[in-house]
């Protein structure tokens, strides 16, 4: 049987990608303008908790709220728009909707059935909407009487969220929509009056009071994930928020907090006027994937991605393209082969029970994260490239993983590796590569399942 499947080099080795070199050739000297606001760490961040939340390869994304009861639907009508949006649909009337929370009785809700679902898809992390643009909490704030502390249900989700994946061994990173459209203070333009000023005044206090809630009442979450903050007003606020980002950071060192966030000076989101990103990671890459690694600029990334085409609440029935586990679980290739971390999302119904289509593509991808977990989990990108005819590369200490999803008839994967090594190939694999510059791939995908394979090489 043949058996040479991953490059194992007898060494630990440092691949120097061929695009930093280039760049090394090239660079003159950096021109910035200065900021005040701007990024507070051009380049990576490398420190313990960034190091853990980069190798994690893989994560759970869960939209629930107010949203999940009508599910997309009302009136017998279907709402075509986002469900966690149906607020925003003309035959959706807002009184309506915003007495739902007197329903919100899930008497399905288990936490720790979701983290153990969670956990084996093979899920680090998992990011929960604390509160969505509806302005729903899902904790008892202090702040506002829209709350879970006010429904039926009375008691605190996001603490039984935190603490049951945080049992279960996964990093709990909570989403917060500072866009809220029960709270009157909220605008979309910068305040114009002295009314709206001092309203929006109001509104921002708010904010920072519900952000310093969540860190004082979950002090074991790992990361922020901001969202509704494309707007002007909140644009305009990019020194509110840069302190606000500096008192939290203090607050919880280690925090993790995406390129939402806050805008620059300028006006500039994600990016600054330097073209450095703003905050730890790219948020960017929603329901996208890059064509390429340099469009990534060395950043971190994550892709939150949905199942259907769009649409991150509980949908009664999904009216858009819905992707097979086979699709998704190239897509956590593709993602980790660019150093990005993919994060599924899902949609549990008004009751708290995960709908059973999700269910089950979450066990498919537990099936496959339990072969080819290892190619997943701390595992970095290769050199800087996308995808090949038969699939994609990453790379863990002295291993080359070829997830293969197209598998070459002849079994045999041809790649010039060498191009990969800037030419410091190891001598172990120049030993087995390049003398005949292909890998052996071996086997079919594991049992009937159309699973992609990754191989795995037991010694050269
Ligand atoms: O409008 C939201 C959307 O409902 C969803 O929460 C996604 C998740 O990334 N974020 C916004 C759109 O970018």
């Amino acid at each position: 049987m043949k058996k040479l499947l991953l490059l194992a080099a007898a060494t630990a080795m440092v691949l120097p990608l061929c695009a930093q070199a280039q760049n090394k050739e090239s660079f003159r000297g950096r021109v910035t303008i200065p900021l005040h606001h701007g990024s507070d760490h051009p380049g990576r961040r490398t420190d313990e908790a960034m190091n853990r939340w980069r190798g994690h390869g893989l994560g759970q994304f869960i939209h629930w709220g107010m949203y999940s009861i009508p599910g997309g639907e009302w009136n017998g009508k279907t709402y075509t728009g986002a469900a966690e949006w149906i607020r925003s649909w003309k035959d959706m009337p807002n009184a309506e909707y915003d007495n739902l929370y007197k329903q919100f009785d899930p008497k399905g809700f288990d936490a720790k059935k979701w983290a153990r679902q969670a956990k084996e898809m093979g899920a680090g992390y998992m990011v929960f909407t604390t509160k969505h643009h509806d302005g729903f909490c899902m904790w008892p704030s202090k702040y506002t009487g829209y709350t879970v502390a006010n429904t039926p249900y009375k008691k605190d989700v996001v603490k039984q969220v935190v603490d049951a994946y945080t049992a279960e061994g996964i990093d709990v990173h909570l989403y917060f929509s500072v866009m809220d459209w029960n709270q009157g203070g909220w605008l979309y333009t910068a305040p114009a009056t002295p009314e709206e000023k001092a309203k929006w005044e109001g509104f921002k206090q708010f904010t920072r009071n519900q952000i310093l809630e969540l860190l004082e009442n979950y002090p074991q979450i790992k990361g922020l994930w901001f969202d509704g903050t494309w707007d002007e007003s909140w644009v305009k606020e990019y020194e509110f928020a840069h302190d606000l980002e500096r008192e939290i950071r203090a607050l919880h060192p280690g925090i993790i907090i995406g390129s939402r966030y806050r805008a620059d000076e300028y006006g500039n989101r994600q990016c600054d006027a330097n073209g450095d990103l703003i905050g730890d990671y790219d948020q960017s890459w929603e329901r996208d994937i890059p064509t390429s690694i340099e469009q990534l600029r060395g950043n971190d990334w994550d892709c939150g991605m949905t199942i259907a085409e769009n649409g991150w609440g509980y949908a009664k029935t999904w009216t858009s393209y819905v992707k097979t586990p086979y699709e998704l679980i190239s897509m956590i290739s593709e993602c980790n082969s660019m150093g990005g971390n993919f994060v599924l999302n899902f949609g549990p119904d008004g009751n708290g029970a995960m709908a059973p289509r999700e269910v089950q593509i979450a066990a498919e991808i537990g099936r496959w994260m339990k072969t080819n977990g290892e190619a997943v989990r701390g595992a970095e990108p290769v050199v800087d490239i996308r995808k090949q005819g038969w699939g994609f590369m990453t790379k863990k200490d002295d291993k080359l993983y070829l997830h293969v999803y197209n598998k070459p008839l002849n079994d045999r994967v041809n790649e010039a590796i060498e191009k990969y090594f800037d030419g410091k190939v190891p001598q172990e694999l120049r030993k087995w590569m390049l003398k005949e510059r292909h890998v052996d791939v071996i086997g079919p995908a594991q049992g009937t399942s159309l699973l992609p394979i990754v191989q795995k090489g037991e010694n050269l």
